[in-house]
């Protein structure tokens, strides 16, 4: 048996999913970690399905401390939930526990191993379709922030270290244009220039934060909206899912992670820039549903940095898929060759034409505060 099917095979052996496990196929379409769909038969009852996910080493380095943030955060949206009326087994994670007690399965190689039930009767999008589709996301995102909002923050781990420092992500694109590791620095000559004309921009809401006008919360910084599970027959969001990155950071990231993904009509990998367009009525949707769901936490300041927080991310997520192409493919799991490229260049086009349309954009949020 190969050691990936082997460490599989002991993952599953680990948990006790209360049934005969009957199959594990890959799941999902994530660019971290290795998701596992679990398939159990308890005995005469219906087939029950879990998620079983290998947390990636390369981008988490201390997975005991993602694992403490998540068990630590679920916990307190029980509660939350509970008290606001919803149910805390469907509208929040839950970790099940492995055969010695604890939360993950440690394989020989270091990789954590956790598991999840699966949420039945949701899907997961991988596009909009629909602004009330994305109005109904964005509402998930805000409530998530609004119920976090008293979280202790300081007992968070930073599980990925200047996760959204977006000039920390600038110069490490810098080191890598230098030492050119794998020769492809001549092939990205438009994509350096427009990171160029753009560099101070990297600052801004990084500068406001240090000026004390943005205040530092408890986020989740991974935002897209296959990070939320919809019900599947009310089309409303169920459940905040990809928890890895919940540590402080800046509710503007939150809202623009969710913009640079869900506000348009093309896969983020697309080669053909022609169909890539950022849609307006996607982002005053997503304002509206993300006010919404926030419910006034959010101070006036974080509101005008909101469209910032769009451009910026989307910014920088172009420059981290532009870093790992030119460091070789290593961050970002990939299908096909260029792949990390070529969502490099659907970031940029986002952020020209999020540039295209800034006053539409602050107006739409006016529209909302
Ligand atoms: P990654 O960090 O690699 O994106 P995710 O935690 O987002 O990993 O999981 C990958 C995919 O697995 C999700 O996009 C979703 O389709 C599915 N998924 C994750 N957790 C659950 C769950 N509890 N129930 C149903 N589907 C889930
Ligand atoms: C990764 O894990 P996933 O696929 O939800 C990445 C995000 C990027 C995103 C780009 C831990 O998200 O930061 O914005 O890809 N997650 C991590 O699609 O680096
Ligand atoms: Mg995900």
């Amino acid at each position: 048996m190969a050691p990936a099917e082997q460490y599989l095979q002991e993952a599953l052996n680990a948990f006790d999913f209360g049934g005969e496990v009957v199959g594990a196929v890959r799941f999902g379409s994530g660019h971290i970690n290795d998701t596992f769909c679990v398939h159990t038969q308890p005995g005469e009852d219906p087939c029950r399905r879990f998620i079983l996910q290998r947390i990636s080493r390369n981008a988490f380095h201390h997975p005991e401390q993602v694992m403490a943030n998540i068990a630590g955060v679920t916990n307190y949206l029980k509660k939350e939930i509970a008290a606001e009326g919803g149910d805390p087994e469907r509208e929040t994670l839950s970790l099940c526990t492995a055969r010695d007690g604890s939360y993950y399965h440690t394989d020989p190689e270091g990789g954590a191993w956790r598991v999840y039930p699966f949420l039945e009767d949701t899907m997961c999008l991988q596009s909009a379709e629909t602004p009330e589709r994305f109005a109904a996301s964005a509402r998930a995102f805000g409530k998530f922030q609004r119920m976090l909002k008293d979280y202790p923050a300081e007992t968070l781990y930073e599980t990925i270290p200047h996760f959204h420092d977006t000039e920390a992500r600038l110069a490490r694109l810098k080191e890598v244009v230098a030492a050119d590791p794998v020769g492809r620095v001549k092939e990205v000559g438009p994509e350096l220039d427009f990171v160029a004309a753009r560099e101070a921009d990297c600052s801004v809401v990084l500068e406001a934060l240090r000026r004390g006008e943005l205040p530092l919360r408890v986020t989740h910084n991974d935002t897209k909206l296959n990070n939320v599970l919809m019900d599947r027959k009310t089309g409303e969001a169920v459940c905040v899912i990809d928890l890895d990155t919940v540590m402080p950071g800046l509710s503007v990231n939150d809202f623009g992670d969710s913009i640079r993904f869900g506000a348009n009509h093309c896969d983020e990998d697309e080669r053909d820039m022609n169909k890539v367009h950022f849609d307006l009525n996607l982002f005053d949707a997503y304002t509206q549903g993300f006010l919404e769901g926030a419910d006034g936490a959010l101070t006036p300041a974080e509101l005008d940095y909101l469209p910032w927080g769009a451009r910026l991310i989307t910014l920088e997520c172009g420059i981290r898929f532009l870093t790992d192409y030119l460091e070789g493919d290593k961050y970002f799991r990939i299908h096909r060759p260029g792949q990390n490229l070529d969502r490099c260049r659907t970031q940029f086009k986002l952020v020209a034409d999020m540039e295209a349309c800034w006053d539409k954009m602050c107006s739409a949020v006016d529209k909302y505060r």
